[in-house]
């Protein structure tokens, strides 16, 4: 059976860039979302987000008619659940959003619909969102049920895309097909090819919602190994950036960089997922969440070290003392904040310092409330001119364009190594 109308729900970060895919393969998408102001932004050929390139997608799409935007659920072939999977005060994962989806689209359903959920999730939420349905239309059959010979057809198929390049990855990645049954997998499969160059690998549910939470972990695992070294290397008095590209010109050695801490909303969320479902048995990835979520108060403590020597050295008093702090965003070169180090740092620093604390931020025009109070947002010009520390943060673009000359001056924590 062909997919006529394709739904998307939840228009965030993911649903969106998806929902933008299918509708430029002519395709006619409904987008759902309980946030008002999205749903009208999109219907005016606009976005709500920050990603390059969606901007030109997306008023494309509405445009020409094929991508439409609602706040309430609409028939289609097949239902694509995109909404957030948060985890709760003790790292227990919440699927509430999830269930709501699928309750919400559940009275829609017809014989021959296909539901996928992308959204990052737990092993078993798959079966247990299929459970929901059964529970709730006990006039169709489900994979569960039914098999192969099911009235509706559900997968898991997570996202792989990375922020800052989704409209590229998003066509290009691999895709993880989890079915619950193969006619499942292989219906999940002719949906992604509307759009989708790369291949669709196939498994079952369970081992693609595995799946999506390995690559996260493992990639959290190889950044708490790279932060675990700059710990050894202050003590040692050896430069950790040049030390990890020597050891990475080792042909099986590929270890990542080390930074202020793992932000965003993926890397350091979806491993307690699997803690959460196995705590005797994860102590590794554990271990690497506490080291990642350890380095911001570290790099607090590198600050105040500085502090005192350059207090010795130039005689001044803290509240006379200056500190930057270049970048505010989760990553380089772009405007998220959310679960940023880099805020978390500058929080700290600023309600600890008695003296100014500047914010270097090109990829926004005003402060978090968090900082209003507390900080002030200046250009890298005037920080540069007038700061006595610079604490590096991230690495923006325009922060590595700076001549390391015009800082030689300056007493630096650079904790991205982007003027070694
Ligand atoms: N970071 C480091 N050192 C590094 C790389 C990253 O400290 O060498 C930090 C970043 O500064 C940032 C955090 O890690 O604070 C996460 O950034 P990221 O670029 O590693 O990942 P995300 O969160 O933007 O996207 C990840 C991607 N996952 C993998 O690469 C395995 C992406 O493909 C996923 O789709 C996304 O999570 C998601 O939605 O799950």
């Amino acid at each position: 059976m062909s997919f006529e109308t394709i739904s998307i729900i939840g228009l965030g970060y993911i649903g969106l860039p998806t929902a933008a895919a299918f509708a430029a393969r002519q395709k006619k998408v409904i987008g759902i979302d309980v946030n008002q102001h999205a749903v009208d932004t999109i219907n005016q050929g606009k976005i709500h987000i920050v990603e390059p390139d969606l901007d030109k997608t997306v008023k494309a799409a509405v445009e020409a008619g094929y991508l439409k935007a609602f706040t309430t659920p609409q028939r289609a072939d097949a239902f694509l659940i995109a909404v957030p999977t948060p985890f709760k005060d003790d790292h227990q994962p919440d699927l509430s959003y999830v269930m709501a989806a699928a309750e919400s689209i559940a009275p829609l359903l017809k014989k021959g619909d296909l539901i996928i959920l992308e959204s990052t999730s737990p092993t078993g939420a798959t079966e247990q969102m299929a459970q929901r349905l059964v529970d709730m239309r006990s006039d169709l059959t489900f994979p569960q049920q039914q098999g192969e010979n099911s009235d509706i057809d559900i997968a898991y198929c997570p996202e792989r895309v990375l922020p800052g390049k989704v409209m590229v990855e998003l066509i290009k990645n691999e895709r993880v097909i989890g079915g619950m049954t193969i006619k499942s997998s292989q219906r999940a499969s002719d949906l992604y090819r509307i759009f989708l160059t790369g291949e669709c690998l196939i498994t079952n549910a369970k081992t693609a919602e595995m799946c999506k939470l390995t690559e996260n972990s493992f990639r959290d695992v190889n950044i708490a190994f790279a932060n675990e070294l700059s710990f050894i290397c202050a003590e040692q008095g050896i430069n950790v950036w040049e030390l990890i590209n020597l050891a990475n010109s080792h042909p099986r050695v590929n270890i990542l960089q080390p930074g202020p801490g793992v932000g965003g909303h993926c890397i350091a969320v979806d491993p307690w997922f699997i803690v959460a479902q196995n705590p005797k048995q994860s102590r590794l990835i554990q271990t690497a969440r506490l080291v990642n979520d350890s380095k911001p108060i570290w790099v607090v403590d590198q600050v105040k070290t500085v502090l005192a020597d350059c207090l010795t050295e130039t005689g001044k008093r803290a509240n006379e003392i200056k500190i930057a702090c270049f970048g505010l965003a989760f990553k380089p070169d772009i405007d998220d904040l959310r679960e940023s180090p880099a805020m978390q740092i500058t929080k700290m620093i600023a309600d600890w310092h008695t003296g100014t604390t500047y914010v270097v931020e090109p990829n926004i025009n005003e402060l978090p409330n968090a900082l209003k109070a507390l900080c002030q947002l200046v250009s890298t010009e005037v920080a540069v001119a007038n700061t006595d520390i610079i604490l590096l943060l991230v690495d923006h673009k325009q922060f590595k364009a700076i001549k390391g000359e015009r800082i030689r001056q300056k007493w630096v924590v650079d904790t991205k190594g982007v003027w070694r």
